[in-house]
């Protein structure tokens, strides 16, 4: 059939705007109409061509929502008319991490996925006979996009699609981070490093736990005000501490007769390596855990002296919060519905897929928190 797609032709050009062609779904898939796709920075990163296992010619796009027009043979656990969010990180409940209870990262279609292919190893997008790329196993930059069914949560039919594909990357990553990645207790103090579509939902996240102190710390004044929004008690501007950030934040953390400071938890939403280092060093020793969110560049490396771990402190990461799909990513849009997290603001732009590379203009300049295409 014919789709609209934005298409990523080549690194560092702009996306097309086009007609291209959709197979239809085959065993264990499912054909979904996407009605509206968040653009994170992932997008950004592999156009760029920085990411150096982007694939073009490709559909990119892996923040969706929207609901299934068909299926293929032997799909079960999903039908027609179902409200889904696609997902980046499937579920499949039956490889040895899904078993495992012990991680996310599931590893039934990982392989294709990375080739920009769907699980038979084939691709369902093509244009003038010429095949495109999957992208992140969601290609949702399309009004019809074709998924594997254990990529697909399905979710409430009363949940708005323009506000819930933010939960298909952005706010499942951030809650998730503190929920599963951190355990996060209540009245634990906590260190944001970078306000925003992530960090700002880790503050949402860390209110919602009922974490005490909530510090967040960007190089942009204007997050303070969005930071507070959400629940931030604290807001530290990393460029006037300067060298003395740690320092500085190690003090704000000192509590009753416990003169040691630092925080319980701290995470890195930056991608900047050496913000993951002041995010290590800003956490108590003997418990302090700093969680690595941020995606850094290809090929750059973190550094820390040893001692920061043998002291005790913890250093982990975080891929999409830690969720698991199929299971989580239902629960967090009832949260939404039920208003226990909220959404809409931070979404500041929306658009129609004509005008996507405004989209990702907005992102460049930081003037959006997130920008999402209406189909
Ligand atoms: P963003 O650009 O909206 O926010 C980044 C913020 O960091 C900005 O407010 C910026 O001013 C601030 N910042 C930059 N340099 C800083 C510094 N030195 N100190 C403090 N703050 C600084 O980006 P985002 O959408 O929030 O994404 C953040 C990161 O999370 C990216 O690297 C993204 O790729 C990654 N991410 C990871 C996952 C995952 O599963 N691990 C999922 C989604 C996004
Ligand atoms: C989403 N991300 C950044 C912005 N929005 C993002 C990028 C990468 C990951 C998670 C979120 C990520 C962390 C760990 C992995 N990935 C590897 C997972 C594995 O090997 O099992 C990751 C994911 C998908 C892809 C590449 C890397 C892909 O489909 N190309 C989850
Ligand atoms: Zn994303």
């Amino acid at each position: 059939m014919d789709v609209r797609a934005a298409v990523a032709v080549a690194a560092g050009k702009p996306l097309e705007v086009t007609t291209v062609q959709l197979e239809g779904p085959k065993a264990g898939e499912v054909l979904v109409e996407i009605k509206a796709t968040g653009i994170c920075h992932t997008d950004e990163f592999t156009l760029s061509g920085a990411d150096p296992e982007g694939l073009f010619p490709a559909v990119l796009g892996h923040e969706g929502a929207g609901v299934i027009v068909d299926v293929g043979p032997g799909v079960t656990t999903v039908k027609q008319g179902d409200h889904v969010i696609p997902l980046y990180t499937p579920e499949c409940r039956q490889c040895p991490s899904c078993l495992s209870r012990k991680t996310n990262l599931c590893t039934a279609i990982r392989a294709t996925q990375g080739q920009g292919l769907m699980p038979d190893g084939s691709s369902r997008f093509s244009i003038g006979g010429k095949k495109l790329h999957h992208y992140m196993g969601t290609s949702t930059f399309a009004n019809f996009t074709v998924l594997p069914e254990i990529a697909v949560a399905k979710v409430r039919e009363d949940a708005p699609f323009d506000k819930i594909c933010y939960i298909g990357c952005g706010v499942t990553t951030g809650i998730g981070a503190v929920m599963n990645t951190a355990k996060v207790q209540a009245g634990a103090t906590a260190i944001v490093f970078g306000l925003g579509g992530i960090g700002l939902n880790v503050i949402q996240g860390l209110r919602l736990v009922g974490a005490d102190m909530i510090i967040g710390v960007d190089i942009n004044n204007d997050k303070k005000k969005w930071g507070e929004r959400f629940g931030m008690t604290h807001f530290v501007n990393a460029n006037d501490a300067g060298k003395d950030l740690v320092a500085h934040l190690v003090n704000l953390t000192k509590r009753g007769a416990d003169q040691i400071g630092g925080a319980d938890y701290t995470f890195d939403c930056t991608g900047n390596v050496n913000v993951m280092r002041q995010a290590l060093e800003a956490c108590h020793r003997g418990w302090g855990e700093s969680v690595i969110i941020g995606v850094a560049g290809a090929g750059q490396e973190i550094a820390a002296r040893p001692f920061q771990l043998v002291t005790g402190r913890v250093w982990k990461g975080s891929a999409f919060g830690g969720a698991r799909g199929r299971t989580d990513v239902p629960k967090i849009v009832d949260w939404y519905m039920e208003k226990k997290i909220e959404i809409d603001p931070m979404i500041t732009h929306t658009m129609p897929l004509a005008d996507i590379n405004k989209g990702f203009d907005l992102m460049h300049a930081g003037k959006s928190i997130r920008s999402v295409v209406v189909f």
